[in-house]
């Protein structure tokens, strides 16, 4: 069987071409599926040369502008090149590129936002229309048409069976030994679908590499290039506080024995406060070993993984820095049967969420004194990131939990507010919020606890006093509010540049 590993790379029946070949055979208006969920296992040199190519076009007066469909996220050679080369028709789903981020608020590039999950099916179903190409990192290619995905899976199995042609980027940095980290498992779709057979985070249900035919493949690019997984930040004291916050809420539960005594899956967001998060929770001393169902598989998991205290991890990406990634590589017969790589339908199933019992914590950019989270929107207008995972998890999980740090922007914004200027997650989802004020645990509270129980404990103490005011003079009924009053906090903002001291009455 030949494949890229073989040094011969002639052997397969596959054209080799420079990014910039293949960049050329992708024409106006397309609709393009890339690898990546996250930085990790994003395509990097052909939509570089795809950008170069739109500015080439542009600056020859001609149109060119691609529909862009990922995983989530990506890297700055991906939607980063693409966005400052304005060749963005549309784009899909989750991001958190400055420049994207910039067109899509002024409305030059479009977008819509969804969850996770859905993304799969929904190309599938054809809602997101033809795909012309799909372009996937991948570390191996067969003659057979079996292709081995690198740092992530997302939604590259669906692309590579939808598209019309596909590029793959053979990216050497990957050792092909990487194959048997990834299980590929598609559903069919309705009516014939039948449960997910996962039922616990290590169950393998699917194949260790996506076999598509082979006909289909236009092209292989060679590269040897990293992820564009950026540094994190390191944990500041508020941060640090938020994580040993949510530790000591899980180990309040486990006691109460509302959390088993074997305790359950964990879902994690991405950031620095979701790996300040897992952290703490892994150096609580009442929390026992774990295992992770989740999305992205961060630093702080390959770390906790070495001191025992996770057992496995499931997800859709290895979103490790270059030092973190080395060592697992380095060691990789000893982290085989820790982890696994699954498509994002899978990673990020409701379905097994609710089986398996996941507790989940995501990061959101506001919350309101009833529980219900802004995870996307910032003043309400202006688009953050995405929803990206938190709605497949958070609804559907056994715990679900949200932090963030009780104020943003040197105390110039409360994320503690009387009302979300936009809603993702309601109330009805939403079981403990937790800032590094403290801990509300909402669980079957009534609006008016809740809101008592939120103001207390996890707004910040300078606006404590104002959201007090707030609700005592709010006007009655079961959820107490008063709807000229409930954004005047934003439009301070919007007005000053700062929230505070905003009149009550
Ligand atoms: O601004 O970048 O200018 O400093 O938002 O905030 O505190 O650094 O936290 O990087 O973890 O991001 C919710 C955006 C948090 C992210 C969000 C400003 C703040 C800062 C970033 P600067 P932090 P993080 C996993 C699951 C939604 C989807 C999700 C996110 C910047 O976690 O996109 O959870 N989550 N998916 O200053 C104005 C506020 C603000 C604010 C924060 N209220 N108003 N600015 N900021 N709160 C991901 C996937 O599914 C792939």
């Amino acid at each position: 069987m030949a494949s890229t590993n073989d040094t011969t790379p002639s052997k397969l029946p596959f054209p080799v071409l420079t990014a910039e070949e293949a960049a050329a055979q992708v024409q106006d208006s397309q609709i393009i599926g890339f690898s990546g969920f996250t930085p990790a296992g994003a395509a990097k040199a052909i939509p570089r040369a795809i950008a170069a190519k739109a500015r080439t076009e542009h600056e020859a007066g001609r149109p060119f502008k691609i529909g862009v469909i990922t995983g989530a996220s990506t890297g700055e050679s991906l939607d980063g090149e693409l966005a400052k080369a304005d060749a963005v028709l549309f784009r899909t789903p989750y991001q958190s590129d400055k420049h994207l981020r910039e067109q899509i608020n002024q409305g030059k590039a479009g977008f819509f936002d969804m969850h996770l999950s859905i993304v799969p099916q929904y190309v599938r179903y054809g809602f997101l229309g033809k795909l012309s190409w799909a372009i996937v990192e991948a570390c191996d290619v067969t003659a057979e048409g079996e292709i081995v995905l690198t740092t992530s899976v997302g939604a590259s199995p669906t692309f590579l069976k939808c598209a019309d042609k596909v590029f793959v980027e053979i990216n050497r940095k990957h050792p092909a030994s990487l194959r048997g980290l990834h299980d590929i498992y598609e559903p069919l779709d309705p009516p014939h679908r039948r449960e997910i057979p996962i039922y616990k985070a290590s169950d393998r249900i699917g194949s260790p590499v996506v076999k598509i035919d082979p006909a289909k493949i236009a092209g292989i690019v060679y590269t040897d290039v990293d992820d564009e997984t950026k540094p994190f930040r390191e944990s500041d004291e508020v941060t640090k506080q938020i994580g040993a916050n949510v530790a000591e809420f899980l180990a309040a539960e486990l006691h109460a024995g509302r959390i088993p005594k074997e305790f359950l899956p964990i879902q994690s967001g991405v950031g620095n406060i979701a790996n300040a998060v897992l952290g703490a929770i892994g150096a609580h001393p009442d929390i026992p070993e774990f295992e992770l169902y989740s999305e992205v598989i961060q630093d702080s998991v390959i770390d906790l993984m070495l001191e025992g205290k996770i057992k496995f991890a499931s997800g859709t990406s290895l979103t490790l820095s270059a030092e973190k990634l080395k060592l697992v590589y380095d060691n990789f017969e000893e982290f085989r049967d820790k982890l696994v790589l699954r498509p994002q339908e899978i990673s990020n199933s409701p379905e097994v969420a609710r089986r398996i019992g996941v507790i989940s914590i995501n990061t959101a950019i506001e919350v309101d004194i009833f529980g219900n989270v802004n995870s996307t929107h910032i003043m309400g207008r202006n688009l953050m990131n995405g929803i990206g995972g938190s709605g497949d998890f958070t609804r559907s999980a056994y715990i679900s939990v949200f932090t963030c740090p009780s104020v943003a922007k040197g105390g110039k914004i409360s994320t503690i507010v009387p009302q979300c200027s936009h809603m993702d997650h309601s109330e009805h989802s939403v079981q403990a919020v937790i800032t590094e004020q403290g801990c509300a645990n909402l669980h079957c509270l009534d609006p008016k606890t809740r809101a008592q129980t939120i103001i207390t404990n996890c707004a910040n103490p300078i606006y404590r006093e104002g959201l007090q005011a707030y609700y005592a003079s709010a006007k009655g009924g079961y959820t107490p509010q008063t709807l000229n009053l409930a954004f005047a906090m934003h439009q301070k903002f919007l007005e000053t540049g700062d929230m505070r001291d905003v009149k009550w009455d």
